[in-house]
């Protein structure tokens, strides 16, 4: 059962419980928007949409849940947190392949960025939860896989389809190289800020979540307009 007295006393003096409620509002909103935009786009992009939107959409219900867990549990929704990432990240994944198919991209594209992600984030939850006394090792693995993923799309065949695709395709990938780039060096950052002994005394409990919240903000609605943008603009043309 929900206790509203608890979570209106959490919204008044909790920055990271905020963060939660606003996020889980701005993943609904944003989901709702792709949703509803879809009737618009001819078959060709409707895909990518759809994905735009269902990575909002599950963002918002782990969201949901992670606001309650930390107003009612007080710590950190780690587990639920890496769900929702282990779900939307591949569905990032999904759409440079998606893009890129009209250069020609091959599925083997897809399965190496997918499982590279999960090497990353499942190397990423044991550091942060089972080995969390060796934090740095298994999160230094994790950024190798991050660093591979960065490697590929800048630099690697994906980087090759985006130039042959040219125009409004190089365009917005160029823009998604700058998310993963900078927007997804903000999740290395919390995990540092998180990680005990490290900087926890800092900045106190609870801001690897208020990173990790703006961080997806940043990534999941922003990175879904860019793909909006781009079936906007390419059907006008
Ligand atoms: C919507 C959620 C997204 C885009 C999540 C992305 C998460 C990462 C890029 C996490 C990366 C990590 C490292 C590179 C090292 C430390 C452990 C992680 C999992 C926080």
């Amino acid at each position: 059962m929900t206790n509203f007295s608890l979570i209106s006393k959490m919204m008044s003096d909790d920055y990271v419980g905020f963060t939660f409620f606003v996020g889980c509002m701005a993943m609904m909103a944003a989901s709702a928007f792709f949703f509803l935009s879809l009737n618009q786009f001819d078959k060709k992009w409707r895909t990518s949409v759809l994905v735009s939107g269902l990575i909002t959409f599950i963002a918002a219900v782990h969201y949901f849940y992670m606001k309650e867990y930390w107003a009612e549990v007080g710590e950190s929704p780690t587990f639920f947190r890496y769900v929702d990432w282990i779900l939307t990240v591949p569905l990032m994944c999904l759409e440079f392949y998606l893009i890129l198919k009209v250069a020609g991209a091959k599925t083997n594209l897809l399965w190496k960025m997918v499982v590279l992600s999960v090497i990353m984030l499942v190397t990423g939850y044991l550091g942060e939860t089972v080995y969390a006394d060796q934090a740095a090792l298994w999160g230094g693995i994790s950024g190798l896989a991050y660093f591979v993923i960065v490697y590929e799309i800048w630099l690697g065949s994906a980087a090759k389809l985006a130039k042959n695709a040219g125009g409004n395709v190089l365009a917005a990938h160029k823009i998604l190289c700058w998310f993963v780039l900078v927007g997804w060096a903000i999740y290395p950052l919390g995990y540092m800020l998180g990680t005990d002994g490290w900087y926890t005394s800092i900045l106190g409990k609870g801001s690897v979540d208020i990173a990790y919240n703006i961080a997806d903000a940043i990534n999941k609605i922003g990175f879904g307009l860019v793909i909006y943008n781009l079936a906007v603009q390419s059907q006008k043309d």
